[in-house]
């Protein structure tokens, strides 16, 4: 660590630093490619980039707004890459990365002290203190938040879920779940912000009436600490396999539908591989397992991920496939997004995942949808852009924190008008409150679907 300050911060004293280079697994050479795929000639280019290179380039993200796809691209092969896309005439940049996502602010573990929204909502946490901060939810609110433990990673972190509104009955469940891919810190916060705002605010108790939330805050807990201390590029999980100086699976590859088909890969060192079968990655086995167990009551599934500001619905294992009720998820995406949009103006674009810029099979969208979910999606979230990427600033956490829970909202009120069962509330003013979210939720749908 660098130029350690010592800082006094509200009670406590914090040790803040910069995390040096060397604490950091070194990118120094990679660039980020960027393709504007405005043209449909590029665009089909783009799709099949994996032919055209011979290898699929660790995908960052796209900006949907200027038509512009982002890659990884290591060292060794930016000039080959340039050359290729040269000689194919793809007009493109090689970006030099931008150096402050290397520079996360690192504070002292604060394990001893308490980790309140504030902090949610300000910082990313390190696992120990995600976990103390659900621990601490679930004990101010005993009657309405239970802890329940789904199985462990490779490592032997515990993966948690937090069960929200869990009043034994068999009320439809929305079910969230964050973090498969450990770079992608954004998607944790808001998985906490999610929890302690339904669970604290008196506002949710009618919705929590009828719709019970599960979330799964972290799902990928020895990737994300690895993300944290050592690469910052980090994406599958850490599982080891013997002879392979490659370790990890892309658990979003890991699914079992379809699994090892399209968008994958079947080598260890891939930002894609697919893992040795489906459910070999012993998060995705309990994570499925989980869901199994009371899937004919899911009837919604948000898978959280970064970056793009991206509804996307399914199915994503090919292309231009879609399930019967497709109408149905385009809908209540469009709902979701124009939610969102009322907060701050930031726009998410509904879209098909397979019709975008890759097919990729194997991933818990498609598989929730395949065992009958009916509203099942992966929510990328924001930034839209590059330049901050999956270490978008500190400051701006708690702003996507409120978006994303809005469109949240949006679902479990689909839920409930749809699968709930209809009850009599012994609260006049829960019924009245009840009344304004569907109201709301109406308005939003109609403008939603203005957008086209
Ligand atoms: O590729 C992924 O796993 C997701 N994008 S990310 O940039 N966060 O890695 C998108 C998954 C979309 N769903 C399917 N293709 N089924
Ligand atoms: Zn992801």
């Amino acid at each position: 660590m660098k130029f350690p300050a010592l800082l006094l911060f509200g009670a406590g004293i914090i040790l803040i630093g910069f995390a040096s280079a060397s604490d950091y697994k070194n990118y120094d050479g990679f660039k980020i490619l960027e393709v504007k795929y405005a043209e449909p000639r590029v665009r089909r280019y783009v799709q099949e980039i994996e032919q055209h290179l011979g290898f699929m380039p660790d995908f960052l993200g796209e900006n949907w707004k200027l038509q512009q796809a982002h890659y990884f691209i290591e060292k060794d092969s930016v000039a080959r890459v340039s050359r290729q896309l040269t000689a194919n005439n793809i007009t493109h940049r090689m970006r030099d990365l931008n150096q402050n996502i290397f520079k996360v602010r690192k504070r002292r573990d604060l394990e001893n002290s308490q980790v309140t929204i504030q902090d949610v909502n300000y910082r990313y946490l390190n696992y120990n203190e995600q976990m103390q901060f659900i621990n601490t939810v679930a004990q101010q609110f005993p009657n309405t938040v239970k802890l329940q433990k789904l199985g462990n990673s490779y490592e032997g972190r515990s993966i948690t879920a937090v069960r929200i509104g869990d009043d034994g009955t068999n009320k439809p469940i929305v079910w969230i779940d964050a973090g498969i891919h450990a770079r992608e810190w954004i998607s944790y916060n808001v998985a906490l912000y999610l929890i302690y705002t339904i669970a604290s605010e008196p506002a949710y108790r009618d919705l929590l009436s009828s719709v019970q939330l599960v979330v799964v805050p972290n799902t990928n807990p020895d990737g994300y600490e690895y993300s944290r201390t050592h690469d910052r590029m980090w994406r599958k999980t850490r599982s080891r396999f013997t002879n392979s100086r490659c370790g990890g699976a892309d658990a979003n590859r890991n699914y079992p539908f379809y699994w090892g088909t399209k968008g994958v890969s079947h080598s260890q060192c891939s930002e894609i591989y697919c893992g040795t079968r489906a459910q070999s990655e012993p998060e995705v086995l309990a994570l499925t397992n989980a869901i199994q167990r009371e899937e004919t009551r899911i009837k919604g599934y948000i898978a959280l991920h970064s970056y793009g500001q991206e509804i996307l619905y399914p199915w994503g294992h090919t292309m231009r496939q879609y399930p019967s009720d497709v109408q149905d998820l385009i809908q209540v995406g469009q709902a979701m997004a124009a939610a969102v949009k009322a907060i701050n103006n930031t726009e998410y674009s509904v879209v098909n995942s397979g019709d975008g810029l890759y097919p990729a099979a194997g991933a818990s969208d498609d598989w929730a949808k395949s065992r009958g979910i009916k509203f099942s999606y992966t929510i990328e979230l924001s930034p839209i852009d590059d330049e901050t990427g999956f270490t978008l600033p500190e400051d701006r956490i708690n702003q996507v924190n409120r978006e994303a829970f809005q469109a949240i909202q949006v679902l479990m009120i689909e839920v409930k008008s749809r699968f709930g069962i209809p009850k009599v509330t012994s609260s006049a003013s829960a019924s009245a409150n009840s009344l304004i979210l569907l109201k709301r939720l109406r308005t939003t749908m109609s403008r939603g679907l203005g957008r086209g």
